[in-house]
């Protein structure tokens, strides 16, 4: 297994795309080895740029993405793009379907594409997203972008580990509210009001604009850009402004800031998700649960009460555990 992961990160470091889509696929299966293959990764990443795009269904954002990524790669960099797809609860499948499409630019050996399924796990899609991330990071991408619907916590969560972000609205069924009421007006670095062919789109960049005069802004205020991304319309001013935030963030030391942050987040949803797990897979805590259950529907116990006893058996559990690692 050594030898073959060995053999594997050394394709991997060569430019493979197909060594990167393996290890892509260990990082995102969660496989035993994941962790020492981000381990071992881990002094080669921080080089890359990471930005989110987000907003709501149907804004354009792949479309834009493609459009980015065309940009990218015309002037000689290597772009890898992370297309986030939530999961729908029920059939445990991709909620949008084929929501994440790409054009021929995908098979441009400078750009890696990979599509991830959210899986609905307790701060797993940030991580998990992250992690992949990081694997093209290492894997010399100059740009990274990660596509998430801009519809619930855990897509924010994505786009609070990117280092800019671009939130896409466009002028229909006032989105703009709606963006307001999603928490995307606060986590926006950039605005690209898409579909500025439909009428419209100069109202709702006012609108927006209007809304950014009401705080007090340091020294970045976030562009509002009128884009038509199905016609490639505006796209150099969307690539200004990604490379003039980053030169800001660069300059100003926000960047080493916020990838400190990015870590915290990352190392605290490491031990949550973990955490969580190790606690719901203690042989007890089933027993404790047919138990509790029973006792709950007997009126003898309440939801609250069965928590509390499963969290008092895993601290019992955990003390054990640390216990017999010192002995060890
Ligand atoms: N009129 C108009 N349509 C556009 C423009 N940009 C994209 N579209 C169309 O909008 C539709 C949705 O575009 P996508 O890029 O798939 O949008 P998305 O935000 O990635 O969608 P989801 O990933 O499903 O949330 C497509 O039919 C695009 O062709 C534009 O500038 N003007
Ligand atoms: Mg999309």
């Amino acid at each position: 297994m050594a030898d073959h992961l060995d053999d594997l990160l050394r394709r991997f470091h060569a430019g493979s795309k197909r060594a990167a889509a393996r290890l892509i696929s260990i990082v995102e299966d969660q496989r035993p080895e994941a962790h020492e293959v981000l381990d071992r990764l881990f002094r080669n990443i921080g080089r890359a740029a990471r930005i989110g795009i987000t907003g709501p269904p149907g804004a354009g954002k792949s479309t834009l993405v493609d459009q980015l990524v065309q940009a990218y790669v015309a002037r000689g960099e290597r772009v890898g793009v992370v297309a986030v797809d939530p999961t729908s609860p029920f059939t445990g499948g991709a909620l949008l379907g084929d929501r994440v499409r790409m054009g021929p630019v995908a098979q441009d050996p400078a750009v890696f594409f990979r599509s991830l399924a959210s899986r609905g796990s307790l701060g797993g899609l940030s991580l998990h997203t992250a992690e992949v991330a990081d694997v093209l990071d290492a894997f010399g991408c100059d740009a990274v972008l990660v596509e998430t619907v801009g519809v619930g916590q855990s897509e924010l969560d994505v786009a609070a580990k990117a280092h800019t972000t671009v939130v896409v609205l466009v002028p229909e069924s006032g989105d703009g509210i709606q963006a307001m009421k999603a928490g995307l007006m606060e986590i926006a670095d950039v605005f690209v009001v898409n579909k500025a062919d439909r009428s419209g789109a100069e109202q709702l960049a006012a609108e927006i604009a209007a809304t950014l005069d009401l705080k007090e802004w340091g020294r970045w205020r976030p562009p509002v850009l009128l884009v038509q991304a199905r016609d490639g319309r505006g796209i150099d001013t969307v690539v200004r402004a990604l490379d003039e935030h980053r030169d800001f963030l660069v300059r100003e030391g926000g960047l080493a800031a916020k990838q400190r942050r990015a870590l915290e987040s990352r190392v605290r949803d490491l031990v949550q998700d973990r955490l969580v797990r190790m606690v719901l897979e203690m042989p007890e805590t089933q027993a404790l649960l047919d138990a509790g259950l029973d006792a709950i529907g007997r009126g003898d116990s309440t939801p609250y009460r069965l928590s509390n006893a499963i969290l008092a058996a895993s601290r019992r559990g955990l003390a054990g555990a640390n216990a017999s690692s010192r002995k060890g």
